[in-house]
């Protein structure tokens, strides 16, 4: 059993990476000390790198950040890198993208969620990254409990229903973070 460290510290990422890895050889665990690095970087990739060497020199194993965010190409890319800081709680920060969105129509309410994943060495050395995406549109107000974050307003046109109105088995099969993540299972199984 590979045993690799996940560099977060929300926990809906970690029950969700644990949702999609159907490996019997990985088991993820979330790191036990307390970890907030600074995420200075201006890419989800940059991001990524700083979460995983963060972690890694903290534990000294193999060790997977996820680096997330919603990219609306309305507004040209925002919330982005910054999706987790746009404003004060969950529901502040898609009052203010719904704000935002206010005036703009459905066809051009179009947006996805991107997810990169940097797996690092118990050294610190980057081993590989993969990275994933889902495309929807953004709905005019927030529907569904299920999910976490800006999935409420986040319409997958081929549903009719925004993520946080799917079951979560159906968000973890399709979502940004299963695209990075189920290649990213498949690399580990083959090489570490
Ligand atoms: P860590 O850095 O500790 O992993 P974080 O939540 O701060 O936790 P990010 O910097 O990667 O992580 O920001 C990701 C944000 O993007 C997250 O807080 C949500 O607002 C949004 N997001 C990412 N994945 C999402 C998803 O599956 N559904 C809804 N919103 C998501």
């Amino acid at each position: 059993m590979k045993k690799i460290i996940l560099a977060t510290s929300n926990p809906h990422k970690l029950e969700e990476i644990n949702a999609i890895n159907k490996s019997k050889n990985i088991k993820f665990e979330v790191i036990k000390e307390k970890f907030n690095p600074e995420e200075t970087g201006m890419t989800f990739e940059e991001n990524a790198v700083i979460k995983a060497k963060a972690a890694s020199k903290i534990t000294g194993q193999y060790c997977l950040a996820d680096d997330s965010g919603l990219c609306i190409d309305a507004l040209e890319g925002a919330p982005g890198i910054y999706s987790s800081r746009y404003a004060d709680s969950p529901e502040a920060r898609i009052n203010r993208v719904l704000k935002e969105m206010k005036s703009v129509p459905y066809d051009w309410r179009t947006a996805h969620f991107e997810c990169t994943m940097v797996l690092t060495d118990g050294e610190g050395n980057i081993l590989h990254k993969e990275t994933g995406k889902i495309f929807g549109y953004i709905d005019d107000c927030p529907k569904g409990k299920n999910g976490f974050g800006y999935d409420p307003v986040f319409l997958l046109s081929e549903y009719d229903k925004t993520i946080a109105e799917l079951d979560e088995e159906i968000k973890n099969q399709i979502s940004h973070r299963a695209n990075a993540l189920n290649p990213m299972i498949k690399w580990i199984e083959e090489n570490l």
